[in-house]
């Protein structure tokens, strides 16, 4: 039998021709046939996005060959391997991004050109995969990109939503949410694995049995829906390894409801059937409000259940022993979104594999390590136990179980301090007894990580001090950081052929820390001149960009000021949008002579806001509003434009990003975990203007206080600012351009009294009248610095040479070394 097998592999080797052939005339025969074949189309007739279709199918099968090889390798080679488990994830497009990191992008260039076709007119067909939010749903987007790059043998886990991120639409300044069904036009980029389903049960009871004279719980379920794989490839840049992406969609079980069919009430069961698939269909679009909502419960268990099952049938298939989990997998739970993983993993070692409780809750915690990314309190999540009951009733009793052993060993250290141990305990105890995701993503995490060194300050000194207290040894921060292949080589190629050009390598690509060299060229004046013609050509495709937008021109001599991340009272665009009104006010108090010193100001504003955060969207409409006014005062001309920049995704960042010259960001400090989008403006050279928040100290240690444009209060000083409160100092200036807002200069004058009542003093929790001074200072030192070319130039490159640091490179080999413990997995050419 062994022979007839290898007789038959080798006729089937004999009649595969080998890899795919990647030279223009091989390309543009895949392109046609599957313009033919997959696409349907003649081809002697198909339009742009047919193209496009069938361009991306031909990289699709490069993607699929090098996944094969990829997944072969390390099986066999059988390495400890990262399962990264993330609710969310912003992968936007698709095309460029591989059609890079395969490093064919200059082949397909040409075989679409010979077939009439540009590259960038098709890639720009393709739609934006928004299967997340904001900077955590990007930040696991760059860091596959990185474990691909890096050749770490891992896999993502996520969620395939059928309706992504919704789409803002903006009518008369107002935002509106429509629904983003991504799945529309068809994803090539995704292979559906019809046979890697799995069962996953909610509701029902908890029996005990007898099993060898053991009692054992056995969870007896009332509802069976199915997972199905959707498999997305990530290829690495400049290696043959790529991973995988794998996520989960639910259908209904085939687990046949007898009793309904037999009643004749087939209809009914039918539509009930369906009900099942609405587990995976809409993300939720809060970004850090939880509402204790029972379809987002089960979104989360369906995920945990699908991936767990998936990841433990791989380890049972290589390993025999459970004692090897540890070193053979790592789990890692991207915030507490997953951090059901730790009941359903004792559920799996306890009720299924009979572990013992102790045996299997050493091996659990071994396995988890964790990221937090926020710092209040108020931003954890919370299950209510009422409904984690109803839905996953033998995981409460784990989870309570959990919780008096970590009690029992907590009243041992710290003896019997009932605050503190209240504080500590998973349950929350109170009206609503709540489960504490983060208290028990903690207790069973080897390693509790934060986004920045100033996030991890804030953990250890506020958020979980008393954890802190207890395991010392557990906090760690991994600064996070983003890929330089998407936030430099796909949305900036002019920059990356300018910088590649400059080093005299490409290297960069795969080795941010090589940009420092760019520092030798800082007073080149050739160096100087091409810089400017990149900016120049960046903004030029902004400016046209915004005027197919808004209609509004704009000068491409005025400052590009830039501002995009969701709207958020701590991330204070209104602190902008007063600032601009304050820049406007002041022009209009001024005569012909003075104006002649205005520095020219673009202010682009972009965001969206939760669909029932009321203040965010008022934002949003003050924006709008003031907007309306400046750009049509003719009085006032190229001086000042304000435009905001509906629908902000992915794909939009990567045309806003480049063009811009300066970007804000203003979170009153100790609110920004990280903050990721200042970096990916940094490696486009754009200047910052920014509070000591976040990431943004480590940016200031990197390349000094002088190539960047600081303000605000300090850390330290927050607290005590807010005590003051009501007696605080605050500019006239601050209070008159809010008397503006109050008085409907603008407009909606009613409207805006809520919003215009949450910066009043004594109640401006984020401290916008207290910065406000700080904030016209550090804007003066940018205009200033903005007429002195060869000054803002320098700072410019700076901050690209000094980007390195902030690549997800970098955090994901700290990850690696320090939390994961796991080893590249390089698969041979
Ligand atoms: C999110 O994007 C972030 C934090 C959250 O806390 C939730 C969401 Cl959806 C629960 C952001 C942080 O605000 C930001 O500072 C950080 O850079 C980013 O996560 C990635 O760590």
């Amino acid at each position: 039998a062994v022979g007839e097998r290898g007789a038959k592999a080798e006729r089937m080797f004999s009649l595969m021709d080998g890899f795919l052939k990647n030279d223009p005339l091989s390309l543009q025969k895949d392109i046609l046939n599957h313009v033919e074949y997959t696409v349907a189309r003649s081809r002697f007739s198909f339009d742009d996005f047919e193209a496009y279709q069938a361009l991306s199918h031909s990289v699709r099968d490069r993607l699929i060959e090098r996944w094969h090889d990829t997944h072969i390798y390390v099986k066999r080679t059988k390495p400890k391997r990262l399962y990264f488990l993330s609710l969310e994830f912003l992968m936007g497009r698709s095309l460029s991004n591989s059609v890079i990191n395969l490093g064919i992008q200059d082949q397909y260039a040409e075989a679409l050109n010979q077939l009439g076709f540009e590259f960038e007119v098709l890639a720009e067909q393709e739609g934006d995969a928004a299967l997340g939010n904001g900077g955590l749903a990007r930040l696991s987007a760059c860091q596959m990109d990185s474990l691909a790059t890096l050749d770490y043998p891992a896999w993502g886990y996520g969620l395939r939503y059928e309706y992504g991120l919704f789409r803002q639409v903006i009518v008369d300044g107002f935002q509106h949410e429509q629904p983003d069904y991504w799945l529309n036009f068809g994803n090539p980029w995704e292979i559906e694995r019809i046979h890697v389903t799995y069962e996953v049960k909610f509701y029902g009871t908890v029996e005990e049995v007898d099993m060898n004279g053991e009692k054992h719980k056995v969870w007896v379920p009332g509802e069976t829906v199915e997972a199905v794989a959707y498999d997305n490839p990530i290829p690495g840049y400049g290696t043959r390894n790529t991973i995988n992406l794998r996520l989960w969609a639910a259908k209904p079980s085939n687990q046949f409801d007898l009793e309904a069919y037999n009643t004749g009430d087939y209809i009914n069961s039918v539509v009930n059937r369906q009900r099942a698939e609405t587990i995976s269909n809409v993300l939720y679009p809060d970004d850090r409000s939880h509402q204790g909502k029972e379809l987002r419960l089960k979104q989360q268990y369906f995920f945990v259940s699908a991936s767990l099952q998936d990841i433990i049938r791989r380890f049972k298939e290589a390993h025999s022993n459970f004692d090897e989990l540890p070193d053979k997998v790592a789990l890692h739970l991207n915030d507490t979104h997953p951090s059901l993983s730790i009941a359903e993993i004792m559920r799996i070692l306890v009720d299924e594999e009979h572990l013992g409780w102790n045996k299997a809750w050493d091996i659990a915690c071994k396995v988890f390590s964790f990221t937090t990314h926020t710092v209040v309190a108020e931003g954890l999540e919370k299950i209510p136990v009422d409904l984690l009951g109803s839905l996953l009733p033998r995981h409460l009793q784990i989870l309570y179980e959990i919780n008096f052993n970590f009690m029992e060993e907590l009243k041992k250290r710290i003896g019997l301090d009932y605050n503190r141990l209240s504080r500590m305990s998973i349950v929350e105890e109170g009206a609503v007894k709540n489960i504490r995701m983060a208290n028990l993503s903690i207790v069973c995490s080897h390693t509790v990580n934060g986004v920045s060194k100033l996030h991890l300050d804030t953990l250890k000194m506020r958020t979980f001090k008393d954890f802190y207290e207890l395991w010392p040894e557990k906090f760690q921060f991994k600064t996070n950081g983003v890929t330089q292949r998407r936030w430099i080589v796909v949305s900036n190629p002019s920059l990356c052929a300018l910088i590649s050009k400059w080093l005299g390598t490409e290297a960069w690509i795969r080795n941010a820390d090589l940009l420092t060299g760019l520092r030798d060229h800082v007073d080149n004046t050739d160096f100087h001149q091409e810089w400017r013609m990149v900016k120049k050509v960046n903004k030029m495709r902004l400016a046209e960009y915004i005027e197919a937008m808004s209609g509004v021109k704009v000068s491409l001599d005025a400052m590009f000021d830039v501002q995009v991340k969701r709207i958020h009272e701590y991330k204070r665009q209104l602190l902008n949008i007063l600032g601009i009104i304050h820049r406007y006010d002041c022009i209009k108090n001024m005569d012909k002579n003075d104006r002649k010193k205005v520095v020219p100001r673009v202010c682009i504003i972009g965001g969206k806001a939760a669909p029932g955060y009321e203040i965010a969207k008022k934002i949003i409409k003050l924006c709008h509003a003031v907007a309306e006014k400046i750009n049509n005062d003719t009085d006032i001309g190229d001086l000042l434009k304000l435009v905001f920049i509906p629908d902000y995704n992915v794909s939009v960042a990567e045309l806003v990003i480049p063009g811009a010259d300066l970007s804000q960001h203003l979170s009153t400090a100790g609110h920004e975990a990280s903050g990721t989008g200042s970096m990916k403006f940094l490696m486009n050279g754009c200047l910052l203007l920014a509070t000591a928040d976040g990431s943004t100290v480590e940016i200031i240690e990197e390349m000094g206080l002088d190539n960047l444009f600081l303000f605000g209060a300090k850390v330290q000083e927050v607290a005590e600012l807010r005590e003051k409160g009501p007696t605080l100092k605050v500019p006239l200036q601050f209070a008159r351009v809010l008397r503006m807002v109050r008085d409907g200069y603008f407009g909606h004058k009613d409207y805006f009294k809520s919003l215009c009542d949450t910066v009043e003093i004594g109640n401006d929790f984020y401290l916008l009248g207290h910065d406000f001074g700080s904030y016209l200072e550090a804007q003066a030192a940018a205009d200033k610095a903005f007429v002195e070319p060869e000054k803002w130039m320098r700072m410019s490159i700076l901050s690209v040479a000094g980007s390195g640091r902030f690549s997800s490179d970098r955090t994901i080999q700290e990850y690696a070394e320090r939390t994961w413990k796991i080893d590249p997995c390089r698969c041979p050419l």
